[in-house]
């Protein structure tokens, strides 16, 4: 029998940045086997047009137990777990491709909003176990990620309601950081044991923990 499958996917340097923790965190554990399953990363481009482009046929060839994208939020200082996907883009900036959308829909007609289907109380138990900085998102803002994010949670939800799916946003590497005074950085290594962490934690747990969050953002 195969070996089951979790899907990372993580994006290219996009916003003038030379480098993109996402792409580097999922270049790492392609192929790590974490609780009996392998992962298969894909690195992302940062465009409207092509980021979920062939995600159906590569969740129907995977059949991935899991399916995480992973993305830069420059300016935030711990690994973010998204519990929201919303059907709206409204670009702040051009994506890779030049392409700036304002207020539209990332699948017309389709419902608003999607929650993850992830143990987000049950992975930050464990993060915060391992002393990985970790937090709960209520946005993954409105850009190329929650585009992903979106498509992704709508594709799942259509045709592959066995596969888990959700986004996570992780903060900016050192190297980045030198360049923005006063902002937060994780190591590539702490961000790569973090989302190895993430990943062992949802396999491991089928129904999420009974555990308070919320935030007042
Ligand atoms: N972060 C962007 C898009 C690609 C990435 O890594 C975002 O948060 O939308």
């Amino acid at each position: 029998m195969n070996t089951p499958t979790v899907l990372l996917a993580g994006f290219e340097p996009f916003g003038g940045e030379q480098a993109n923790p996402a792409q580097d965190v999922v270049r790492a554990l392609d192929g790590r086997v974490i609780a009996g399953h392998r992962v298969a990363s894909r690195v992302l481009p940062v465009t409207f047009a092509a980021a979920a482009e062939g995600l159906s046929e590569t969740i129907a060839t995977l059949r991935p137990s899991l399916a995480i994208g992973i993305g830069q939020a420059g300016g935030r200082s711990r690994i973010s777990i998204e519990r929201v996907a919303i059907n709206l883009i409204d670009a702040r900036i051009p994506d890779n491709a030049g392409v700036q959308p304002v207020d539209a829909p990332v699948v017309a007609g389709a419902p608003a909003a999607y929650f993850t289907t992830l143990p987000v109380k049950a992975m930050l138990a464990a993060l915060h176990a391992a002393d990985v900085p970790a937090e709960a998102s209520f946005s993954a803002g409105s850009f190329v990620c929650n585009t992903l994010f979106y498509a992704l949670m709508h594709t799942l939800a259509a045709h592959h309601p066995s596969t888990r799916g959700g986004f996570i946003h992780v903060p900016w590497l050192p190297a980045q950081a030198v360049r923005h005074p006063g902002a937060a950085s994780m190591a590539i290594a702490t961000l790569s044991q973090g989302i190895a962490i993430a990943i062992e934690a949802a396999l491991m747990h089928a129904q999420d923990l009974h555990a308070a969050g919320g935030s007042t953002h």
